[in-house]
């Protein structure tokens, strides 16, 4: 019966101590233990944020390593970027990315949220002075702001005097800034022209030459054309990597990320040429689709 009783007790002890060692996580967890130390945004203060001169954007501490949240929202364009982590410190500094493919804009008042699990979220309202600098998020090789009219080189000459960069909106509003690159042409042969980037080395802009690395990312639109028959090719040391771009199935503005090594790039570094061919997909069909915002990033594609 001893034995009996001096299980039992050992059991019974076992319960109470898991008792109150359970409810000590649980009162961890629970508001009155976490707290926030230094108020979201006292360390920047200002309702101005100007991307040209960017610092941290929102600074905050809470005692413990917590879960937390960012959400940065465009009154004007839609754009949307969240943040999140789990840590004490938090100190986030924002370069103007967006997960949507609405973008943020000059000029814009945006709302930026932090919440986490201790308080009721805090909102501040921000307002953006300058547009993103999209070379601190990746290499921007066009966004056809600010270019002037001008002839994409064509092989037919019947088809070249359709086809036109860096007009406003048109019919198809931009996405992102103003402008973009519209091509359109009713051509008579398989091939129209194409559209050709040379650039400076993607190593010193982007900190990698590695072509797992890197993804280049660019809008494009069909126009509601079903016609076109577009292919990105990347001049890597004078061979062509090739990417058929599935024009047939846009639906008006789309970004896509392609990485280098899924398109055959063994040094990224040595990729000099990134050219956009197109023609129609059946003779006697129209071409027409819309492109902007070629970027390169690093690790991962500009949206994700
Ligand atoms: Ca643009």
């Amino acid at each position: 019966m001893k034995a009996y009783h001096f299980i039992l007790m050992t059991l019974l002890a076992s319960v109470l101590l898991w008792g109150c060692k359970h409810n000590n996580i649980e009162n961890q967890l629970g508001p009155d233990y976490c707290s926030v130390v230094e108020t979201p945004f006292k360390r920047n203060p200002k309702d101005t944020l100007d991307f040209a001169k960017w610092g941290d954007t929102l600074s905050a501490k809470i005692s413990g390593n917590l879960e937390w949240n960012i959400t940065i929202k465009g009154r004007t364009s839609r754009a949307v970027k969240r943040f999140s982590g789990v840590s004490a410190d938090v100190l986030n500094y924002w370069l103007g990315e967006t997960d949507t493919l609405a973008f943020f804009a000059k000029d814009e008042w945006c709302d930026m949220t932090f919440s986490n699990n201790c308080q009721p979220s805090q909102t501040k309202p921000v307002y953006l002075k300058s547009n993103p600098n999209y070379n601190k998020i990746g290499y921007l090789l066009d966004d056809f702001e600010g270019k002037k009219l001008k002839y994409i080189q064509g092989k037919s000459n019947d088809t070249v005097s359709s086809i036109y960069q860096g007009l406003d909106s048109l019919s198809f509003p931009a996405i992102q800034g103003k402008k973009f690159l519209r091509v359109a042409a009713l051509p008579r042969n398989w091939y129209v022209g194409d559209y050709n980037m040379n650039f400076v080395k993607i190593l010193p802009n982007l900190g990698t030459s590695d072509p797992n690395e890197v993804y280049l990312n660019f809008l494009i639109n069909n126009n509601g054309n079903k016609t076109n028959a577009i292919a990105l090719i990347l001049k890597e040391t004078g061979k062509n990597r090739t990417f058929k771009i599935p024009a047939d199935k846009l639906n008006g503005w789309n970004m896509i990320s392609v990485k280098l090594s899924d398109m055959g790039v063994v040094d990224a570094n040595k990729v000099t040429n990134v050219i956009f061919s197109f023609g129609p997909s059946e003779i006697g069909t129209p071409v027409d689709f819309s492109l902007d915002f070629v970027i390169f990033t690093k690790g991962k594609p500009f949206i994700q």
